[in-house]
């Protein structure tokens, strides 16, 4: 506590520190919140980011304040109440910059935002308002001025994981890959089919635009009525296909257990979160979606757990290097638990296919 009292010295903060705690459940960054001490000023939420991962902060933090100031404004232009509330403030630090470099980490705050919640999984309704506020986010971020930086290249690039995935299998660096060969073969004959975004990118069929790249629900700010306030961890926003987000989005919304469920038994595709969270979405995306990126609603759905449980697999595979784990097979356990909710989905695939043509007439 007294060294993060000392990293939060250096930001211009309101108010005295009455304590700073662990929040949240990210895998990537360290989070706390900060609670300050008069009625008046606001909490915080400090972030020790995660610097082997993003290497580059002055980018990431430079594409942060780029989206933040866009929303903003545009929030404003619409006379929107509240903004406070619907998109992150970053505080900057006596030099005018929105991070801290204390020699080893770089560190970052935010305002933290009163009386939001955050969800693990949804129900139909917050789903669609889930699938409306991605739909506004992409929108609104359709005509931001900046060139956004990739702050993880190949981020979301299926042939680019595989190829992480079989570097890891040369290497076995971990004396692991014995283990899961079987998995790895299921994994491979999937494998082409995959990769059919990056195919239509190169063919010059499908754009990129500034996504959010990691959807997942408990990156979302839910007011007190379910109505979504705003997304956070921006970190990976960047140039991407938008079926990224939906993809995402689905992944941890529609499983009926956590992404690292050690009973397969409980995992579930949910279908009503995901005909809410399309019809939410469409509402308010289909004014800028090309055909072929609506045509890739589905297979999006089906992509995103896939493509988590080969990085989760890759991370195994390397040790757990990556991700934060919490026992020794649990990389493993997420990419089985995965790769078994990939096979659910994809056995829908007729029938979300058939929701998003009703929903087009
Ligand atoms: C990571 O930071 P966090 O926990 O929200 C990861 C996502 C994965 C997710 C899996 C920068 O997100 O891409 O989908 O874990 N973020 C990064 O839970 O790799
Ligand atoms: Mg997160």
């Amino acid at each position: 506590m007294k060294d993060l009292l000392s990293i939060v010295s250096h930001f211009q903060m309101q108010g005295t520190v009455r304590e700073i705690k662990p929040l949240g459940s990210g895998l990537i960054n360290d989070t706390y919140k900060v609670t300050t001490v008069e009625a008046d000023a606001p909490d915080y939420v400090l972030q020790r980011i995660n610097h082997a991962i993003f290497q580059n902060v002055e980018m990431l933090q430079s594409n942060i304040e780029a989206v933040t100031g866009h929303i903003r404004k545009k929030l404003e232009e619409k006379g929107e109440a509240d903004v406070e509330r619907k998109v992150l403030h970053f505080i900057p630090t006596a030099e005018g910059k929105t991070y801290w470099y204390d020699g080893e980490n770089y560190w970052r705050i935010m305002t933290f935002i009163p009386r939001a919640k955050t969800y693990e999984t949804v129900n139909p309704e917050y789903s669609y308002y889930a699938g409306t506020a991605f739909g506004n986010f992409q929108a609104m971020l359709a005509d931001i001025p900046d060139t956004l930086g990739e702050t993880i290249p190949d981020f979301h690039n299926m042939e680019f994981r595989l190829k992480q995935l079989r570097d890891a299998v040369a290497a076995d660096a971990a004396g692991r890959v014995q283990e899961v060969r079987y998995f790895l073969d299921e994994i491979e004959k999937r494998a082409d089919e995959m990769c059919k975004a990056e195919r239509l990118f190169r063919e010059g069929k499908l754009p990129k635009r500034v996504c959010h790249c990691d959807t997942k629900v408990n990156n979302m700010m839910f007011d007190e009525d379910g109505t979504v306030l705003c997304v956070i961890d921006l970190d990976t926003v960047m140039p991407n296909f938008v079926c990224s987000d939906v993809g995402d989005f689905l992944r941890s919304a529609a499983n009926t257990a956590p992404e690292d469920e050690p009973d397969l038994d409980k995992i579930a595709f949910r279908m009503d979160v995901f005909r809410s969270f399309i019809r939410g979405y469409l509402e308010s995306a289909r004014c800028f979606l090309t055909d072929q990126e609506i045509a890739l609603l589905s297979f999006s759905a089906m992509l995103f757990p896939y493509m988590q449980a080969v990085r989760f697999l890759t991370d195994y595979i390397n040790g757990d290097t990556y991700y934060q784990i919490q026992y020794p097979t649990h990389n493993c356990v997420r990419a089985k638990a995965q790769f078994d909710f990939y096979q659910k989905v994809r056995a829908k695939r007729d029938e979300m296919e058939a929701y998003i043509a009703s929903l087009l007439k």
